[in-house]
Parts: C-alpha cells; structure tokens; sequence
C-alpha cells in the first residue's frame, strides 16, 4: 500500500484560547505548530488565520505573514483553508488562493454548521474553483454529506477540477454524517476511481475514525481544529502530540508515513504556484 498521507489541522474556525490555551492563533504561533508537525510527520498543513481577537480572518497580510514563516521553518506543503470561519463572506474567503498556496480546500455545497450557516454557493464554488485552476492551486475537496460527492462530481464534468481529485471525508460536524465507521465506507464506495482521500473526525472520535481511515488505505488529519482534546477530560498540549499520535498509528499498522516529496507526488501536485507569481 501507498504512504500514508498525515495532514495537521492546529486551529481551525471555532476554538479559542479560552477552550484550550495550547490553541496557536497569530502567525507566530502557528508557523510553529506546522514546524513542530512537521517533524512529527505531517506533510501538509492545513491553514486557518486569526485577527488580533481570535476571530477566523481572511485578511491576506495575516495569511501571507503565516505562509511566510511557515515556508521560513519547514518544507511542509501548506493548504490554506477558503473555508475560513462562518461569518467571513465567501467575496473574501476566495480572495485568499491569490496568495497562491500549493493548495487549498473547496467546500462544494453549503451546509448548517452547529448553529452557524457555512455558506457556499454554487456559482461562487465553480468561481473558485475555475481561479484555483488557473493559478495552479491544487483543491482539497471537502465533504460533510454523501450528497457533497456528486457535487464535486458535476464541477469535474465542467471542467472545473482535475485529476487525481482529493477528497477530504470530515465526519462528526453538527449539520454534516456523523462520525461513524458506516459513513466512512459509505462515503468511500462513492468516490471515482483514482480519486485521493483523507479521514476528518471532529471530536471524540478523531483519533479511532482516523486509524480507521489509515487501516482502509486512507490518509488522515488531525489538530486542533478537529479535536481540542488529547483523551476525555485531557486538553491537547499541543498539536505535535495529536500528530505524533496519528504518526505513530500509521505505523503500528506497518504503513509508511508520506514524506513531502511522496506527498507532492501522491497528490499530483504541479510546480508550485507562488514560483510562477
Ligand atoms: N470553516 C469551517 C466552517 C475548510 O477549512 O475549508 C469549515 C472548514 C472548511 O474549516
Ligand atoms: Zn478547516
């Protein structure tokens, strides 16, 4: 079997410090967990910024000082999240792949998230999507539902993706399938052939549903955005041990874990975009 792909994931939309002081929120602070990531084994970092509040931001100066520092540390392919936060309108959220990461997510379909609204329109996803075509920023496609599949399907049928398509399957969003091992096949036995895929389990279950994930073939995320906790009742002390936990499954399951170099090849990335700027 292939490597095994490990994303880290350290501050996502929703916590804050107040939930876990460990949670790496300003440039500074997140330039090194996806160091410290990278030496546990990640080989992508997924990326979400935050505003001098801890509020999810789009603001491009934020986002090109963490790239900056995060390309400064390491060689790990950074993936900037378009997904943001709830409230940060989709008009600033697409602004973010100018900045020409190696990749970045594409959320398909809108969805109730919690007791937010996650809003993705259509016309807005295949806006995004054409643009990340043309500057050569590989897309993550992220699925919440079974129904999220087909959707991607039609962007490829225009001719808004390309292959190997890459697809997250995140499990346990209020508003999304729930994080169980049922949906996780299920939602596998729909992808195209030759399609890419990683595990994404919110909360209690990260751990178990991204083992699970690795045992089919899979590859998987962790962080802080995912799971704020290392075990019941234990806050996370850092997102170098949830990612050293996940490294360390891949291998108990006799798997190698991805080096960049793999990873850039698994993912069929192209050259990078921010070297053609
Ligand atoms: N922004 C959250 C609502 C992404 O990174 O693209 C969902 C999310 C998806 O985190
Ligand atoms: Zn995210």
């Amino acid at each position: 079997m292939s490597s095994v792909l490990i994303t880290a994931a350290p501050t996502g939309p929703i916590a804050t410090k107040a939930d876990n002081p460990n949670l790496p929120t300003t440039p500074e602070e997140i330039a090194a967990a996806a160091t410290a990531a990278y030496q546990a084994g990640a080989a992508v970092v997924h990326v979400h910024l935050r505003d001098a509040d801890e509020r999810p931001t789009a603001d491009l100066g934020i986002a090109e000082r963490a790239m900056e520092l995060i390309r400064q540390q390491s060689p790990i392919l950074i993936q900037l999240s378009t997904g943001v936060g709830l409230d940060v309108p989709f008009s600033d959220r697409e602004k973010l792949v100018e900045l020409r990461p190696r990749m970045a997510t594409l959320n398909p379909c809108s969805m109730s998230f919690g007791m937010g609204e996650f809003l993705n329109p259509p016309l807005g996803v295949r806006r995004l999507a054409a643009r990340m075509r043309e500057l050569g920023v590989k897309p993550e496609l992220e699925i919440y539902d079974m129904g999220h599949i087909p959707a991607c399907l039609s962007l490829l049928e225009e001719g808004l993706l390309a292959e190997p398509l890459q697809f997250s399957i995140v499990m346990g969003v209020k508003g999304g399938m729930a994080a169980t091992i049922d949906n996780l096949i299920h939602a596998v036995r729909m992808l195209p052939p030759g399609a890419i895929w990683q595990g994404i389990a919110i909360g209690r279950a990260n751990l178990d549903l991204t083992a699970v994930a690795v045992a089919m073939g899979g590859n998987a995320r962790t962080g802080m955005e995912d799971t704020i906790y290392l075990r019941k009742g234990e806050l996370a002390p850092s997102n170098e041990v949830l990612v050293s936990r996940l490294a360390n499954a891949v291998t108990a399951l006799d798997r190698q874990i991805a080096s960049v170099p793999e990873a850039e090849q698994m993912l069929g990335l192209g050259p990078d975009p921010a070297l053609a700027a």
